[in-house]
């Protein structure tokens, strides 16, 4: 497929993917879901992909929603319709078994706080600011940002959120779990790329299976969620990383994963 909404790059076993409409402050369309959900799988099938970047193009938002203009003549099927799109790539985004760092860039509103929230791990730069602007404009979260944000921030934080439709900057977002990090604008990629490489360093189908586990674990109760955790351990027991990851203490040598 080819893009013109996002940009994909690789470098090595990196996967940096940019929502790239600036003269839209990077608002997602329709086609630029789909060209998100066809990287998402490229990056998938990828072997030699551990870890994937999530970031915007330019320095003033990372996505600032979804495009206002394109839904504002839509009819009720089509509001459902692409509704559900964006909760479905969304879902490929935080199912996909490889950790994503969200970068964010700048704006992080509507669409686009739902994207950073189906991330595993979110940076923000100084200058981020995120929000459920949504009542403001006469619709709700649709890209799933009405679970996640509960979720991830606690049910009363983000009711007042979703109901006031407030901004919160970056220090905010850090204070109350939306982000991991903040930092300076101009290291913001530089740190996803050390986090990234941290993780690459790891055993990847063991950090795929712990992101399943966590991922599947929360919305299960916790017997069906231990089942899930004792499940993908033996997983775990099946590949040659995990020989390798404690041949390599016992020997007293730094492991070399295969991803195997
Ligand atoms: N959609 C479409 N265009 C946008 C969007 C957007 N979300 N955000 C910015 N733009 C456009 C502007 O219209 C403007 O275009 P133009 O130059 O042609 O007039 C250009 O980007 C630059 O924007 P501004 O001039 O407004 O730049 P500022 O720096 O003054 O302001 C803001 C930047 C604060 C980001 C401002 O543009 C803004 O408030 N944007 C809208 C933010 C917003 O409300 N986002 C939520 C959208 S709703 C949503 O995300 C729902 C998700 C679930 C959908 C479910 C499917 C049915």
């Amino acid at each position: 497929m080819e893009f013109n909404n996002i940009i994909l790059e690789k470098e090595d076993y990196l996967a940096i993917l940019s929502i790239n409409r600036p003269k839209a402050m990077n608002a997602l369309n329709a086609d630029t879901l789909y060209e998100l959900e066809a990287a998402v799988k490229d990056v998938k099938g990828d072997t030699n992909i551990k870890v994937m970047i999530i970031t915007g193009t330019g320095d003033k938002s990372f996505v600032a929603g979804a495009d206002i203009t394109f839904m504002l003549p839509f009819t009720p099927i089509e509001g459902r319709f692409f509704s559900a799109v964006g909760e479905r790539v969304m879902r490929q985004v935080e199912l996909l078994e490889k950790p994503v760092i969200a970068a964010i860039n700048g704006f992080a509103l509507g669409g686009g706080c739902e994207l950073a929230m189906s991330c595993d791990i979110r940076l923000a730069s100084e200058n981020a600011v995120f929000g459920q602007p949504e009542v403001g404009l006469g619709i709700i979260p649709g890209f799933g940002g009405t679970q996640r944000l509960p979720r991830l921030i606690g049910e009363g934080r983000a009711k007042e959120l979703t109901f006031t439709g407030d901004i919160i900057n970056a220090q905010e977002a850090y204070r109350i779990g939306l982000v991991n990090h903040v930092y300076p604008l101009d290291q913001l990629i530089e740190e996803a790329k050390k986090l990234a490489q941290k993780i690459a360093g790891k055993a990847p189908l063991a950090v795929g299976y712990a992101k399943y586990a966590i991922n599947k674990g929360l919305q299960a109760d916790i017997d069906t969620a231990m089942g899930i955790e004792s499940d993908m351990f033996g997983l775990c027991c099946a590949t040659s990383d995990k020989a390798e990851g404690m041949g390599a203490f016992v020997e007293k040598r730094k492991p070399k994963f295969e991803g195997k």
